[in-house]
């Protein structure tokens, strides 16, 4: 029988993907109006600064019951006025839908929020390993100096429901208070 060489490369320092078809999208600071609290602070940023980009793999179409989803997240350090650099944040469009993230590189903050708006956040460092809860909306945050990576997989019938979080965000923000991170109530 045949044993090839493996199709998909993770860099386990980095969190690189190599492989075919790896694709991925990118934020820049253009793609991200309204999310950070502090918009004088949003405004002087240049449009085309990289926030955040991520590096995927997608065996089998979006919305295919029972396949998973694997990729990188990697955000930029950074801050709008307090608030560090972040992710969007989404619930999954089928909000049972559980994940698993697990980091590589730099600190971060995993920001979660149930339906109720309650609101936490776990510490992220290269090793730690999170499950992501059904019904809880989700968001990495950079809290350190360095690129911030990050690992997930997910079912590819979970779906982004980016919407909800647009209209309402989350109801707490990281901010940097005296160099360190705070969840402070939005
Ligand atoms: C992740 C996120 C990724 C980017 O792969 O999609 O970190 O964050 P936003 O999607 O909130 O911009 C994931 O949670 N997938 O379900
Ligand atoms: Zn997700």
């Amino acid at each position: 029988m045949k044993i090839s060489a493996p199709k998909f490369m993770t860099d386990w320092k980095t969190g690189v993907v190599t492989g075919p078809e790896v694709q991925g999208v990118e934020r820049r600071v253009r793609d991200l109006d309204g999310v950070f609290a502090d918009e004088g602070a949003f405004s002087q940023l240049r449009p085309d600064r990289l926030v955040y980009r991520t590096a995927c793999v997608f065996p089998v179409p979006e919305g295919t019951e029972g396949g998973v989803f694997w990729g990188t997240t990697f955000i930029e350090p950074g801050t709008v006025g307090a608030e560090y650099f972040m992710t969007k944040g989404h619930f999954h469009a089928k909000a049972d839908r559980m994940e698993s993230y697990f980091t590589f590189a730099g600190t971060g903050l995993l920001v979660l929020m149930d339906t109720a708006r309650n609101c936490w956040a776990e510490e992220m460092t290269p090793g730690s390993t999170h499950l992501i809860p059904p019904y809880t909306a989700h968001r990495t945050v950079n809290t350190g100096d360095d690129v911030f990576s990050f690992g997930a997989c997910w079912p590819s019938d979970a779906g982004h429901d980016y919407d909800s979080i647009a209209e309402s965000g989350f109801s707490a923000r990281a901010m940097r208070v005296d160099g360190s991170p705070v969840l402070v109530p939005a």
